[in-house]
């Protein structure tokens, strides 16, 4: 698939796709596509502040200001799209105030976006996505070939025992007793604050999760965890990435549902999510929590669209390396 992008004079508004690639709502042209962009509006099942089903808008439109549309990461040497076919393939048919039917319409569109042999990646919207999304990669493989490393301020890791039986704060719960993703192939970094619970950490003990608090992540730096989590993920075939923007502390994202402070810097999660993308590869990826109405100065829609830029590069230098390029100065 050629994807052609124009260079537009100055800045004019509209194009409300991922980084204004082509739009495709059809299905059945998404054949050809490496990469597929998706929004997951909604945010029903957030437990504080609502607002994220407004996160795949500002996410896509973070970046938005005309001109030239080359996108040459300056420390890869890559532009993405050049290497990539990207499209986007708009929202999921959400059904506002009905989440579970929503879960069922964003399984439908992340199992079109497989179905085209492309990477799903998912701009939420809540947490709580994270089932469909995951669910419905994990069914392509066989049980234990799909890994997850969750980039998160909480394990979202919680029961029924809170009280309600689905939430944004659920979805590893469920995915894990679901004998969807077996506890050891669940990678979580960045856990801070006060919650998961005692006995939370220790079912999660029990399941072989493992996890990168904040603490270590300070005392050790980022680039040491993010070898540990390479060991720890080393013997699975795939590689899912959820991103929960709230890893990032909130004066670099304020833009979210629950905030907790002490967090990750842009700085450090950035090239974490390249490293990933270009060692590993993706087998998908979602991005959650970003909550416009929390935000300032778009500080976290552009974080949130830096992070899936950077998964991009990853992916497109991980392409690279499969079919090497040329001289390539910066
Ligand atoms: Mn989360």
């Amino acid at each position: 698939m050629k994807v052609n992008r124009v260079w537009e004079p100055a800045f004019a508004g509209g194009g409300a796709t991922f980084q204004k690639v082509p739009l495709v709502l059809d299905p059945d042209k998404l054949a050809g596509a490496d990469v597929v962009i998706m929004g997951a509006p909604m945010d029903e099942f957030v437990t504080y502040r609502p607002g994220t089903r407004f996160g795949p808008r500002a996410i896509r439109l973070a970046n938005d200001a005309g001109g030239d549309p080359r996108l040459r990461h300056i420390d890869a040497g890559i532009d993405p799209f050049d290497v990539l076919a990207i499209v986007d393939h708009g929202d999921a048919e959400i059904v506002p105030g009905d989440p579970l039917a929503s879960h069922r319409a964003i399984t439908e569109m992340v199992g079109q976006i497989l179905d085209a042999g492309a990477v799903p990646i998912i701009l939420g919207g809540d947490h709580s996505i994270a089932h469909p999304d995951i669910k419905t990669v994990a069914e392509r493989f066989e049980f234990g070939d799909l890994a997850v490393v969750q980039f998160d301020t909480h394990a979202d890791t919680g029961t029924e025992n809170w009280g309600v039986e689905r939430a944004h704060g659920t979805p590893f719960y469920y995915l894990v007793e679901e004998n969807i993703i077996p506890g050891d192939r669940i990678i979580q970094v960045g856990l801070r604050g006060y919650w998961p619970f005692h006995e939370e950490f220790e079912w999660a003990r029990a399941k072989g999760m493992k996890w990168h608090r904040m603490e270590e992540i300070d005392r050790r730096g980022i680039n040491a965890v993010i070898d540990d989590v390479m060991d720890e993920i080393s013997d699975a075939p795939n590689l899912f990435l959820s991103v929960d923007i709230d890893v990032l502390d909130p004066a670099y994202a304020p833009g979210t549902g629950t905030p907790e402070p002490g967090g990750m810097t842009t700085r450090e999660l950035l090239p974490a999510i390249r490293r990933l993308a270009t060692e590993r590869g993706l087998a998908g990826m979602d991005l959650v929590e970003v909550s416009p109405p929390y935000d300032h100065a778009e500080i976290t829609a552009l974080a949130g669209n830096r992070i899936v830029m950077e998964a991009l590069v990853g992916l497109a230098l991980n392409r690279a390396e499969q079919e090497p390029r040329g001289e390539d100065p910066r």
